[in-house]
């Protein structure tokens, strides 16, 4: 199949958003708003309980049409169904992909390999709750008969981000007497700096990994291990001290945790698809069972907007779509991800995984090289600093840069004039983008003729507002859902697999065969390229 042309460039709906692509790159949005006075209201939808605004994108009702046919045509509505059915969509790994029934509904029937996994799934969620309440509780004690005060989760990459994303999103409803820590990179700092100030006897270390062996978190659960050893000085210890989140209960028991604190997923379950399974299990003791499942609902409802909506008026889709005609068409290589709400700080690294790892790949599922763009790169930071930061580079740079704002309508925290600042600047923003300021209105301001080249914004950059009630387990939900979905919809576009990641297993491998001759007591035989050979005999050196 290798060296075979794709078939989605010679789609007909393809090359019919070509030459409706060579018509609206001309277009102004001002243009565009111009000519229909509700536009705002006639392009945008709400679902879910989101407000989806996509008036100020380089778009028209036509737009939409078309790739909403581009969607049909590349056969999305089987692929949802494909993927809700538990088919064995994840390709290259033979496996099914059903993040999806981590939150259906205990009465669902979702069969893999023939058997119903929906009682499973909700057997770890009790589980994870009659625990997490013991935590919450204080009954859960450490080995010295000390309550946990401590949680500390020690995962990377997909048992990592999506934990540490919610924790911050969902704070304020988080058990404030209880201390959470994130330990994910190989860099002993990151350890280090996670204990400094936790008492052994008061910490309990929830080691997150699906396979067990990422080195990573195999490297810090040992870490873990000693550091707790050293002071409770008993091996019996581990059982009140570690719990185990994984697929592999073999090596759970090698590494010493007891299966019976042990929290399972499946293999049908993706690294950065996982928040919502047991690897969420430090989401669950920080915000308590009841919002966990609120949060769950929140996905569910997501998701069966996603699978019964028609493509043009289905949120997910329509992102995934948005995404497309920018970067297939207009040439855009990035997205902006900006959440007007501060206790979203860690969402864009989040969807960076869950977009860039999913779709950034070359080839198609039956492995044939793209001849056209896929995967986006996501990033930002949260509202109003980025303002003060990056925008600039949005607003009069060079590169077309789309934008996400994310906005809600009552603030967590109602203090003074807070809020309504904060929503002034994320409309502000949207609109500045999206009509610029035209020389003839500085002009008009007095502004001195040669200032005038340096303080136009030509505007005509895009962006999508969505405005939810209020930032609530349920609305997290929502949203993971939402971009989960939009990212399924472009794979489906693109043609590549989603689920799969195999620069990720690469990057495990290579540090596993280099790690060694770092640390060999005798000069090694080094067999890499020169620059490699030389930066690992300068490091053997200087290291002493
Ligand atoms: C996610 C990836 C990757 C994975 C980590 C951790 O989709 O597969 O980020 O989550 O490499 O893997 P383990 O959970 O197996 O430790």
């Amino acid at each position: 199949m290798t060296g075979e042309k794709t078939p989605l460039k010679s789609l007909t709906q393809w090359q019919a958003l070509e030459k409706h692509y060579a018509k609206m790159s001309k277009v102004h949005l001002r243009d565009l708003f111009a000519n229909d006075p509700k536009r705002g209201e006639n392009l945008s939808l709400e679902a879910a309980g989101i407000y989806f605004d996509y008036s100020k994108h380089r778009v028209t009702v036509e737009t939409i049409k078309l790739l909403s046919a581009l969607a049909r045509a590349s056969g999305l509505r089987d692929s949802i169904e494909a993927m809700f059915n538990g088919g064995k969509i994840n390709v290259t790994e033979g496996r099914a992909v059903l993040h999806t029934a981590l939150r259906a509904p205990k009465g669902a029937v979702v069969a893999v390999d023939g058997e119903n996994v929906i009682p499973q799934v909700h057997e770890v969620l009790e589980k994870m709750e009659s625990f997490a309440a013991k935590v919450r509780g204080g009954k859960w004690k450490g080995h010295t008969g000390r309550k946990i005060k401590n949680i500390v989760n020690i995962g990377i990459g997909g048992s990592d981000l999506g934990p540490v994303m919610a924790y911050e999103a969902l704070k304020d409803y988080s058990q404030r007497g209880l201390t959470f820590r994130f330990v994910s990179n190989i860099d002993g700092t990151d350890f280090a700096e996670a204990v400094v100030d936790l008492d052994p006897a008061e910490t309990l270390f929830i080691v997150a990994s699906k396979t067990f062996t990422t080195q990573e978190t195999m490297t810090n659960a040992g870490t873990a291990r000693d550091w707790a050893l050293a002071r409770l000085k008993d091996k019996a210890a581990i059982a009140k001290h570690f719990v185990a989140v994984s697929t592999n209960a073999a090596k759970v028991k090698e590494f010493g945790i007891d299966t019976k604190n042990m929290f399972g997923f499946w293999d049908w379950v993706g690294g950065r698809y996982s928040m919502f399974s047991a690897i969420g299990l430090s989401t669950m003791i920080a915000i308590g069972p009841k919002h966990f499942r609120a949060m769950l609902e929140g996905a569910r409802e997501m998701d069966e907007h996603y699978r019964t909506e028609p493509f043009d008026r289905n949120m997910p889709v329509l992102m995934g779509m948005l995404g497309v005609w920018y970067n297939n068409f207009f040439g855009a290589q990035s997205i902006a991800v900006l959440p007007y709400e501060q206790y979203l700080k860690r969402f864009p690294a989040y969807l960076q995984q869950l977009t860039m790892e999913s779709t950034g790949k070359g080839v198609t599922l039956d492995g044939r090289p793209v001849d056209y763009q896929t995967g986006q790169i996501y990033w930002g930071e949260p509202g109003t600093n980025g303002q003060h930061s990056f925008y600039q580079l949005i607003h009069q740079g060079t590169k077309l840069i789309p934008c996400d704002f994310i906005a809600f309508s009552k603030p967590v925290h109602k203090l003074g004039r807070h809020h309504d600042l904060l929503m002034a600047n994320v409309l502000a923003q949207a609109e500045a983008l999206a009509f610029g300021k035209t020389a003839e209105e500085l002009k008009k301001e007095g502004v001195k003729e040669w200032l005038i080249p340096h303080k136009t914004f030509e505007g005509n950059r895009p962006s999508t507002t969505m405005l939810l009630d209020e930032l609530t387990p349920a609305a997290l939900g929502k949203l993971v859902a939402l971009y989960e979905h939009c990212v399924f919809t472009q794979g489906a576009i693109w043609q590549v697999g989603p689920f799969d990641q195999w620069g990720v297993e690469l990057g495990k491998v290579l540090a596993g065969r280099i790690a060694p001759e770092l640390e060999a007591k005798t000069e090694p035989e080094l067999a890499h390229d020169s620059s490699t050979n030389a930066l690992i005999r300068r490091y053997r050196a200087s290291k002493g």
